[in-house]
């Protein structure tokens, strides 16, 4: 029989016990997890040095313990394996470390056979898959650390938190002070394994979700003569999408005018002179050059955000949004800053006619910087339009009208353009997105400064 003792914890002492993660009887490995410390700074796991049968243990939560102080006997399991050298350093390091990044140590053993762990993982995933079209938790919110990083909770608990995907901040803790033992975490997996998947996850009252009533349920037919169908492939699809960036992003619309009286005029004579067979030229595709013009002076708008990154582009490729018999597809104009007026109308053209047979493939509507929807062909004036995300912008185009416009001594009739910028407050601001579309305005009114 030995003693299993606290290895070098440099200079502190007095260190209180929170946890003990051994009994009596247990068999335990080389750095298998015997007792959890906690200083003011940190908490750790002290590890075994031998392995073998614990045959008493001499702490409980709440004592004190320093460098040397026993922790437990134990039988070696095999007289001819000398007991390791007690990883000094290494405890040493975690007290010290007052991150809780410590939770992350390679040397912190889980205390779950793997085979459990693999199987409630397993289980977990399945279990979450088959409601993940219903609901959409945010895994960062759910599972990140910024939750669990208060919880009071040794490393080898947050170890086995982090491998079953649970919340430490989400267990009812059962261990003194507020403490999440190794116990609340698996009663916590079973409880979530034993709860029907949700289609709806009702926030309760105060909680900072979607208190939301549930959605209404309507016999229509009482109302008169109805025909059910399902949704098209298209609609659902972009329909989830808009939902999510709906409710994710915060969004803000700003609204301005752009003149584009000289540009239509420009516009129609350039159509009018097209040699037979080219593509018409659309204001859209001015709209897109312009656009490309404006990121290019304010490049904070040819962004995407990636956790706590900001990923800047230096490509300039313009989604635009094109109504098609089944619903709304945006595809994408690459490199638009290499490209004139002219082959970007045929672009779209193009890309609008796969659209509408159907035929776009998914890499086609990816890897926008921004995207404009147009409803100037059809009508309206302002309007909010959902940020196509990971883009931060999009901007909206309504149908121009022509409006007396003050020249300072007489009303003239101009040509008004209606814009709409949706933006992701994240990752701009109300002046910068104000600049952006008043510059934007200024290149519609004088195309002639996309060329500088
Ligand atoms: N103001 C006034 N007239 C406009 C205009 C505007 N802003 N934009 C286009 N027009 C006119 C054009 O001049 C054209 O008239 P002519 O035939 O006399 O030249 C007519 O409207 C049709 O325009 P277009 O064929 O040139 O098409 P477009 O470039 O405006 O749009 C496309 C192409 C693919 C974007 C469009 O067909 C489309 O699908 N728009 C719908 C986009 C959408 O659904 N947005 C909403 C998304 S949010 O749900």
């Amino acid at each position: 029989m030995q003693q299993l003792r606290v290895p070098d914890i440099g200079d502190y002492k007095n260190i209180p016990v929170i946890e003990v993660l051994i009994q009596a009887g247990d068999v335990v490995d080389v750095e298998q997890s015997l007792i959890t410390l906690e200083s003011d700074k940190a908490t750790m796991d002290v590890p075994s040095t031998s392995a073998g049968t614990i045959r008493e243990v001499l702490l409980k939560p709440g004592d004190v313990v320093s460098m040397g102080s026993v922790i437990a006997h134990i039988d070696f399991a095999d007289a001819a394996v000398p007991p390791a050298a007690a990883p000094a350093v290494e405890v040493k390091r975690a007290i010290e470390d007052t991150s809780a990044e410590i939770a992350s140590r390679s040397d912190l053993k889980l205390q779950m056979s793997l085979a459990e762990a693999n199987a409630a993982t397993a289980t977990l995933a399945a279990s979450s898959q088959s409601t993940a079209a219903a609901v959409q938790p945010d895994p960062v919110a759910h599972t990140g650390p910024e939750r669990s990083i208060n919880v009071a909770a040794g490393p080898s608990v947050r170890k086995l938190a982090r491998e079953l995907g649970v919340a430490l901040a989400d267990v009812k803790p059962g261990g003194c002070n507020g403490r999440v033992l190794r116990e609340d975490v698996l009663a916590h997996v079973k409880t979530m394994l034993a709860t029907p998947s949700p289609t709806v996850v009702p926030a309760a009252a105060g909680s900072g979700g979607l208190d939301l009533l549930p959605w209404p349920e309507v016999d229509f037919s009482k109302f008169g003569p109805i025909e059910r169908t399902p949704l098209p492939r298209i609609k659902r699809i972009s329909g989830a999408n808009l939902h999510r960036n709906w409710v994710r992003i915060p969004h803000v619309t700003n609204f301005d005018e752009a003149d584009i009286t000289d540009l239509e005029a420009l516009r129609v004579t350039l159509n009018r002179e097209a040699r037979e067979g080219t593509a018409k030229v659309t204001l859209l595709a001015f709209l897109i050059k312009a656009c490309v013009s404006a990121l290019q002076r304010f490049p904070q708008f040819n962004v995407s955000l990636d956790g706590q990154d900001v990923v800047q582009k230096r490509y300039f490729h313009m989604g635009f949004a094109a109504d098609t018999p089944n619903g709304l597809v945006v595809p994408v104009i690459r490199d638009a800053d290499l490209k004139g007026v002219a082959v970007i109308a045929a672009e779209m053209a193009e890309l609008a006619h796969t659209a509408r047979a159907g035929k776009l493939g998914a890499a086609q509507m990816q890897g926008g910087s921004m995207s404009i929807s147009s409803l100037g062909g059809i009508g309206g004036t302002h309007f909010t339009p959902i940020i196509n995300a990971p883009e931060v912008a999009i901007l909206g185009v309504g149908k121009a009208a022509t409006k007396p416009v003050w020249n300072g001594s007489a009303f003239e009739p101009r040509l008004i353009l209606p814009l709409s910028l949706s933006w992701d407050h994240r990752a701009l601001d109300g002046a910068e997105a104000g600049r952006f579309l008043a510059y934007l305005a200024t290149l519609l009114a004088d195309f002639r400064r996309v060329l500088l």
